[in-house]
């Protein structure tokens, strides 16, 4: 009987993405860059946010945002037409952005001019909780119709975000969505999570987030 040769592929990739994303965050901290991973499921807000924080914060500091999509460059051109500098990543099928995907990006910026540069990962609550992209920060985005239930469902990415924003607050009176029970939940799984309730629509709340990231700027 021959012997089975065993290869753990995927610690071996996780690994070897741990470590580029190391050289990144050096990289963006040596030119006074703080990148900001944007997560969430397809339509929950994340370019919406973004577009909220650039109308506060354009004329403020150096803003970039890397766009990652499967496909398209809808969001970039949102982007580009509210006057910041946008990359659009196209993921060719993948369903979330990694450390190297990360590298080849920055490697078209000029990470002089950035002091702010978001990253909008792919809409998925799953893949992206799993890579780790570089960023300073992980930010979870939660809109209110997907309901309270999701720590319990995609524990992972609730684990690994500093923050998570519920957005679509505007929402709240005609949803079946409880606060309460959403921040215990996310809680049990990640007891320092910071909560930040908005609203894209109606820009309630976007002072607290705008605020937020301006410790982390000034950090
Ligand atoms: N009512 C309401 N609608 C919102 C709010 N925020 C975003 N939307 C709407 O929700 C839809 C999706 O928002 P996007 O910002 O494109 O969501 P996204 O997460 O970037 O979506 P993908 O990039 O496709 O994953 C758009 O029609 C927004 O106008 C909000 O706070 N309230
Ligand atoms: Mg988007």
């Amino acid at each position: 009987m021959k012997e089975v040769t065993l290869i753990e592929i995927k610690e071996e990739i996780h690994s070897e993405n741990r470590k580029e994303a190391v050289i990144i965050r050096d990289k963006l901290s040596s030119s006074g860059t703080y990148m900001v991973n944007i997560m969430s499921s397809p339509g929950a807000g994340k370019t919406s946010l973004i577009l909220k924080t650039i109308e506060v914060l354009k004329d403020e500091v150096g803003i970039c945002v890397v766009e990652a999509d499967l496909d398209s460059m809808v969001d970039a051109e949102k982007v580009a037409a509210a006057g910041v500098e946008s990359l659009q990543m196209k993921t060719g099928g993948f369903c979330h952005v990694d450390a190297f995907m990360m590298r080849k990006s920055l490697d078209a910026l000029d990470l002089e001019r950035i002091d702010l540069l978001f990253l909008e990962n792919v809409g998925n609550l799953i893949c992206p909780a799993q890579a780790d992209t570089g960023a300073h920060t992980n930010v979870v985005i939660l809109s209110v119709p997907e309901g309270d239930d999701k720590p319990l469902k995609y524990p992972l990415i609730f684990r690994k975000c500093e923050t998570l924003v519920v957005n679509k607050i505007d929402y709240l009176s005609v949803a079946d969505f409880n606060m309460e029970a959403l921040k215990q939940r996310a809680r049990v799984l990640n007891p320092d999570i910071n909560i930040i309730e908005v609203s894209c629509r109606t820009g309630e709340g976007i002072d607290i987030w705008v605020e937020w990231l301006r410790g982390k700027l000034r950090s």
